[in-house]
């Protein structure tokens, strides 16, 4: 039953994404940016009204499946690659950047498994590829996530600050204040390892470290339910319309080179 929801979820998911691109034809385009292992497309939506080379906002949800208020699915973290012993790898440990260094496991069946080699996955592979073809345009990447309600950006790798950490952290401030002023719910902003812990491979650090996209953040959003991953379908609409609030404050929208 709960494979059942889960592709009841995708269907619901994708079908959303082609109704959007089928009724803004002139703003919206549905991309295919790769498969996954179990030969999934990956979409992508381009919103756009036109022309070339625009500064550009690049937002994904669910490079953790389980976490499922950022796109539903179940109680599952990894990719569904077949290793010998348990199946996926942490696509969030497979970036090649400081691969393994730290917070990371060489151990197939850890939920924290880095995989054989950086990039093992098709699914990173996918978005590494788009990242790069992009790059130049992209100023801030968002990576969505559960749970915690943690404002997170680079490194990840290290407790060394960032040298844009004063400007990384004052976006952060002003999309908390945007966030809580809908209902009361605050964020903690900072580092990965110093707010949260020392994970080196993930998106956030690949998109500043090596595609060169200064703004990166990692939003963990609010938990709840039984495992934490499961808030009731009450607060989807909520933390969905508090979250809104937060991406398109005007200081967030503030990019370097536009
Ligand atoms: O551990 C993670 O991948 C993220 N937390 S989660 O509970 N959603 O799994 C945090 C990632 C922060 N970024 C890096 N460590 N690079
Ligand atoms: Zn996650």
């Amino acid at each position: 039953r709960a494979l059942q929801r889960r592709f009841e979820y995708l269907y619901l998911i994708t079908s959303y994404l082609e109704t959007l691109a089928q009724n803004y034809p002139g703003f919206t385009r549905l991309e295919i940016l790769g498969q996954s292992y179990e030969g999934r497309d990956i979409y992508g939506l381009r919103i756009s009204s036109g022309g070339f080379n625009k500064p550009a906002i690049f937002v994904d949800a669910g490079i953790h499946a389980r976490e499922w208020i950022a796109p539903p699915t179940r109680l599952w973290r990894k990719t569904r690659t077949p290793n010998t012993l348990c199946y996926g790898v942490d696509p969030n440990r497979n970036f090649d950047f400081y691969w393994m260094l730290n917070g990371a496991s060489s151990s197939q069946c850890s939920e924290i498994y880095a995989g054989p080699t950086p990039f093992s996955e098709s699914e990173t592979r996918a978005l590494r590829d788009y990242l790069l073809a992009n790059a130049d345009t992209i100023k801030l990447y968002l990576t969505f996530h559960s749970y915690g309600q943690y404002l997170l950006y680079p490194w990840g790798y290290t407790s060394d600050l960032p040298d844009d950490n004063d400007e990384l952290y004052a976006l952060g401030v002003s999309v908390n204040n945007a966030i809580r002023s809908v209902a009361g719910t605050t964020y903690e902003i900072g580092t990965s390892t110093n707010v949260l812990y020392a994970a080196a491979g993930g998106s956030d650090d690949y998109a500043k470290g090596v595609s060169g996209i200064e703004l990166s953040y990692t939003i963990e959003l609010p938990g709840g339910g039984t495992s934490g991953f499961n808030p009731p379908a009450s607060r989807i609409l909520p933390i969905v319309q508090e979250t809104w609030e937060g991406v398109k404050t005007r200081l967030w929208r503030k990019t370097r080179s536009s």
